[in-house]
């Protein structure tokens, strides 16, 4: 059991306050990692240090926007110095805009865009250079159902996971020989924030999942911490440039008749 321990890695989970971060990161730190992460103020942040204290995990956190490059560089070079080289990055930061194209501004795409695709990529880029110096180190993106699927009114966040796909595959292949694994997990529809408009009480969207979903369920932030800890291990120091699917089988699966 010892290919899952991450014992004496430092890993760094963007937007991890709450959500699907907070929980890889705590599942992250069950298995030895340090944690470190960011979030956009410090309100939030405060917030995350005393929520990870309460679940007795010591979270090192740090405010900047994943979009701002020189932001990334500044505080990847303060972490560097205050906690270490991060052995880890989980590129989880991301947000969603549900509006029909015909009404999306180029604008709200392009916010979209920034944020879920070019957020990872500079993130990637920043701390590639101390996993290349040590000959090793993990990188797993957050993708989405629409990495590989579409639906209504969510052009730029699929446009964006379906490049967060290639992204991943991509920086697998130019640094693999460095020692690096770039991989991705696509999570199915998880109860979290930014999906809570979607579950309110009679939404039609809440029986189609489960529908959609052979689990009939909607996913647990605590799904996807498993596959995460596999990832970030030595467990699967052989997979590169892959995305496990954490959806309760909804890519397998046409959809369940009604009653
Ligand atoms: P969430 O609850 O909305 O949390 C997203 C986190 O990212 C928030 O803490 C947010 O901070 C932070 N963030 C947003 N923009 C940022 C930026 N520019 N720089 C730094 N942090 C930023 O989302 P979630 O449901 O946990 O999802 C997390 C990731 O999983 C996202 O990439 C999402 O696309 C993906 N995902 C979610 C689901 C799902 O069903 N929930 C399924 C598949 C994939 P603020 O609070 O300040 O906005
Ligand atoms: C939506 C949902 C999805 C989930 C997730 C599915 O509006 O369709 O928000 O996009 O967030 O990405 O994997």
């Amino acid at each position: 059991m010892n290919t899952f321990s991450l014992k004496g890695k430092i890993a760094l989970i963007t937007g991890a306050s709450y959500g699907i971060g907070y929980a890889i990161a705590k599942g992250l730190a069950g298995a030895g990692a340090t944690i470190v992460f960011n979030d956009l103020n410090q309100e939030l942040v405060d917030k995350g240090i005393a929520a990870y204290k309460a679940d007795g995990i010591t979270a090192h956190g740090y405010v900047f926007d994943v979009t701002n490059e020189d932001q990334v560089n500044e505080h990847i070079a303060k972490i560097s110095k205050e906690v270490g080289v991060i052995d880890i990055l989980v590129n989880n930061a991301g947000i969603i805009r549900r509006t029909p194209a015909t009404e999306m501004s180029a604008a709200e795409f392009r916010l979209v865009i920034d944020i879920d695709l070019n957020g990872p990529f500079i993130m990637s880029k920043a701390v590639a250079p101390g996993m290349i110096a040590k000959n090793s180190g993990k990188i797993i993106n957050i993708c989405s159902m629409m990495s590989e699927l579409g639906r209504e009114t969510v052009s730029a966040y699929a446009a964006a996971k379906g490049g967060l796909k290639m992204l991943t595959k991509n920086l697998a292949c130019e640094w693999a020989e460095h020692g690096i694994q770039v991989n991705g997990i696509g999570p199915g529809y998880i109860e979290t924030p930014q999906t809570a408009p979607l579950r309110e009480p009679g939404h039609p969207f809440d029986q189609f999942i489960k529908s959609r979903t052979p689990a009939a369920r909607w996913g647990k932030t605590d799904d996807l911490v498993g596959p995460a800890i596999f990832l970030a291990s030595e467990a699967s120091n052989f997979v590169n440039g892959h995305v496990l699917y954490v959806d309760g089988g909804i890519l397998a699966y046409l959809g369940r008749l009604p009653k």
